[in-house]
């Protein structure tokens, strides 16, 4: 599978829709021509049963596939579905709806599509009609109508073009786009939502958004997913960002590593916005045939704006809480340079850790050099965790093997720039796995931090076997991971130890670690898993 669509809140039952290939887990072309909504239901986000696909290609209009797209309630009770549908095996696309055959199912299994199909075509020049897609959750304007944005390329220049509509069924382009940028060409799985400053209550995009609100719109590109943060104009019906860098490489990641195609939607019953993306197998694809299957979803994560308006930030939501068992808890640790401190007493391939680093003084922060932002990533290389710094390295050592052969390290370094504090965050995969034929960078980012005032820097990293999903400064910066060690297919368990490996000693402050108990994932209705 890869990313959700059209994911939704309704009646009382979270629905995940997602694109599903049939035909296995492994598409030797790479043209995911056969692509289906796969379904999935839970009432927590924690625990899903497995549905029948919700659409399959099936009429000329997706003919050759049912690729991502949005669901939107309209006025709290008619779900709607409108998606990209592949007309041809040349992959040129076109925009559908389908609308939930009878809604007293509270699972909403079967979706018929309407007779007016495609509603939207692609009809405008200098338009790529093979990257046209992915239309976003609808959302209403002052004038009653119903607004969508849908991912294109125009003359090569990545756009995201507005569409108008009454009854949300026959929709009319407005000349000028929601947003146009040529730092990027296609843009996948575009998300529009608005959200308040400092606010971590969500908003409901069919609903009156407050003044002060911000709008985010983000972006899907070549594995990465960016977001700008601005304001809507109401009046030219137009996405005007706060800034913007001319250079993509500088745009701000909704996390840092394997996440991909995101989407959020609002969840009404906790009057917050949650986000979850796709999390590509890093593996061969011999593994994922021996396997049979490939792509995971992350964790749910509720999405707000900090107060500075500028920094989205990401927390797990608190459901996943519902899975903790045999908490272990520290306090008062200190970590000087060379000292690593093994967590012992959970289940350290499937766990939920929280720590605290504070440094003892900052006056030896290194010198931060701004080219560095550039790539995160080479930054992550030269100064890994074996390298002494001044403040940091510190963090966590995962999925470690006896000997230290295997490990993933996750880890901080505090740098100076001028009058701030930059904080590199790294994932390190690269001795994460003993086995040939992975693909294992040391993803990170930076983040600035007010280290004087905050004195504390957050690390949460959950832990599911392959997966590995870190949140530093409560949410600032994020890093998901695929590492497949043998030390965990062996499953002879694996090492954890908080490290520091800076001449500046770090207190922990608090360190608390968690077991996770297994949720029940995609138990087929009627009893077969
Ligand atoms: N995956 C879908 C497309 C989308 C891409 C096809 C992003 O609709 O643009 O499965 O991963």
């Amino acid at each position: 599978m890869n990313e959700i669509s059209g994911p939704m809140y309704y009646n009382g039952v979270y629905h995940e829709f997602y694109q599903y290939n049939p035909d296995g887990a492994f598409d030797p072309n790479d043209s995911l021509m056969n692509m289906v909504w796969g379904h999935s239901v839970s009432t927590d986000l924690i625990n899903w049963i497995g549905l029948e696909p919700a659409i399959k290609p099936d009429i000329p209009s997706d003919i050759c596939g049912c690729w991502t797209g949005s669901a939107t309630i309209l006025f709290g009770v008619q779900p709607v579905i409108i998606y990209t549908g592949l007309i041809d095996r040349k992959a040129n696309q076109v925009q559908n709806i389908a609308l939930p055959k009878n809604r007293s199912d509270p699972y909403l299994r079967e979706w018929a599509k309407v007779g007016s199909n495609p509603v939207i075509q692609h009809v405008i020049p200098g338009l790529n009609s093979s990257h046209f897609r992915d239309p976003t959750t609808g959302w209403i304007g002052p004038d009653g109508l119903w607004r969508i944005a849908v991912g294109a390329e125009v003359n090569g220049i990545g756009t995201a073009l507005l569409y108008k509509s009454e009854d949300f069924m026959s929709w009319t382009r407005i000349e000028r786009p929601l947003y146009s940028n040529n730092a990027l060409n296609m843009w996948e799985c575009l998300d529009f939502f608005a959200v308040v400053p400092g606010s971590n209550n969500g908003l409901d995009m069919s609903s009156e958004i407050p003044s002060g609100a911000k709008h985010v719109l983000k972006v899907s590109i070549n594995s990465c997913d960016m977001y700008i943060v601005g304001v809507y104009d109401l009046k030219r019906d137009e996405f005007v960002p706060d800034t913007v860098q001319d250079d993509n490489r500088l745009w701000t990641r909704i996390d840092y590593g394997t996440f991909y195609a995101s989407k959020s939607f609002f969840d009404s019953k906790h009057g917050r916005r949650v986000i979850w993306a796709w999390s590509n197998e890093t593996d061969s694809y011999s593994d994922d045939i021996a396997k049979g299957w490939a792509g995971i979803h992350s964790i749910p994560r509720t999405i707000w704006l900090d107060g500075d308006g500028k920094q989205l930030i990401q927390w797990p939501v608190e459901e996943i809480e519902s899975l903790r068992i045999n908490e272990i808890n520290h306090q008062g640790l200190e970590l000087k340079k060379g000292d690593l401190f093994e967590i012992k007493g959970i289940d350290t391939l499937q766990a939920d850790v929280e720590i605290d680093f504070e440094p003892t003084s900052i006056d030896d922060a290194e010198t931060f050099d701004p080219s560095w932002l550039f790539d995160p990533r080479k930054q992550c290389r030269e100064a890994d965790a074996s390298v002494h710094g001044g403040i940091g390295p510190f963090g966590l050592v995962i999925l470690a093997s006896d000997n230290m052969e295997e490990h993933t390290a996750v880890h901080f370094r505090v740098y100076k720039s001028e009058q701030k504090y930059i904080i590199l965050m790294c994932s390190d995969l690269r001795r994460s796995s003993l086995r040939p034929g992975l693909y294992t960078p040391a993803y990170g980012g930076f983040f600035e931090f007010d280290l004087e005032n905050e004195k504390r820097i957050s690390l949460r990293t959950l832990i599911d076997r392959s997966a590995v999903e870190s949140f530093g400064s409560g949410g600032r910066i994020c890093i998901t991971a695929r590492v497949y060690p043998v030390a965990l297919v062996d499953d002879d368990g694996a090492h954890m130890y908080a490290f520091n490996n800076g001449s500046t000693t770090v207190r922990v402050p608090q360190l608390r670690a968690w077991s996770m108990k297994r949720a029940q994932v995609n138990v087929m209705k009627g009893g077969s898993v």
